[in-house]
């Protein structure tokens, strides 16, 4: 696994996270020497902390938990996205693709769907600083409409001290949480943009409530303080075959990423419209931003909508 990465010294952190070729472990992305951990077999199954994330090679893990769940309206139970069915994995160079297909509670053709999870992970320009960057294709795979409620858990645990961070919703129209180590005031901005709910708070009752029960987010908003996360819930009522696209992710010293920054340096401006206009005009994949397989005038109207509004 290790000649994927780019960096020599990958190599040596991801044998110290007990990741060297034919360990038993989900798998890992690389972006200079930054790395990110996926636990779990198969990813996405583990109830507790399943990911860990080295912003340099300092070794210092600051990721507790990093899933995804979601909730039929039938079967009305909050799940692991990974705890009924196993996903494809694909790791490669700074990017983690998951599919699931035909995943979900009870019989076929009833509250089922497939969903493409795309993970990547960008280095900071200086030292402790990184960007996670996620895309969340969900689409039904029912013979009827459906509303499914999608949540997306982050608990970081800032300088890998659980117990002195402080987190709070800093922009609800960015549905924004911003984690702050009281001790040394690093951050972590965690983002679930178009979310339409929200809560921030203990980890360990966010995992709870997200790993069994029916309960819907609280839109909670902080702040809280002790070992604490945040997490999002959005819901979607697809008809057969319709799909939606979910976007968001989590930082560490970085501005909290935004889908209309488009080459990922944590700014939005004319460099990222220059940038999308000409993958659009060349028809490149890179401009199908609304993850359809083509390239047209939906894609620049969903890109234009966030670049307008600065995010
Ligand atoms: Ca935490
Ligand atoms: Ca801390
Ligand atoms: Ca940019
Ligand atoms: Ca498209």
């Amino acid at each position: 696994m290790s000649q994927q990465f780019n960096r020599t010294g990958t190599a040596a952190l991801l044998t110290l996270a007990g990741l060297a070729a034919g360990a038993h472990a989900g798998g890992a992305i690389a972006d200079g020497d930054a790395v990110l951990i996926f636990q779990g077999i198969p990813p996405f199954s583990i109830t507790a902390g399943d990911s860990t994330l080295f912003t340099d090679a300092t070794f210092i893990d600051e990721a507790y938990k990093y899933s995804w769940h979601y909730r039929t309206a039938g079967n009305n139970t909050n799940r692991l996205f990974s705890g009924l069915d196993t996903p494809t994995e694909h790791y490669f160079k700074n990017t983690a693709t998951f599919v699931w297909t035909n995943a979900g509670p009870g019989p076929e053709g009833q509250e089922r769907f497939d969903a493409t999870l795309v993970v990547r992970l960008f280095d900071g320009p200086s030292p402790h600083m990184v960007r996670v960057e996620h895309t969340l294709e969900f689409r039904s795979h029912s013979n009827t409409t459906q509303t499914f409620q999608v949540f997306n858990l982050v608990d970081m645990d800032i300088e890998a001290s659980p117990s002195n961070d402080s987190v709070l919703i800093a922009d609800a129209g960015r549905v924004l949480a911003r984690q702050r180590d009281t001790g040394t005031n690093a951050i972590s901005e965690i983002v679930g943009t178009g979310a339409a709910r929200y809560e921030v708070g203990s980890g360990s009752t966010l995992r709870n409530k997200l790993n069994s029960g029916a309960a819907n987010l609280s839109n909670a908003a902080g702040p809280a303080g002790g070992d604490v996360g945040a997490a999002f819930q959005w819901t979607l009522t697809l008809a057969p075959g319709e799909a939606r696209v979910i976007r968001g992710g989590f930082t560490i010293n970085m501005p909290g990423p935004c889908p209309a920054d488009f080459n990922h340096d944590g700014f939005v401006n004319g460099d990222d419209f220059d940038l999308f206009a000409s993958a659009f005009e060349g028809g490149a994949t890179a401009a199908d931003f609304n993850l359809d397989g083509f390239v047209n005038g939906d894609d620049c109207d969903a890109f234009a909508s966030y670049f307008e509004e600065g995010c």
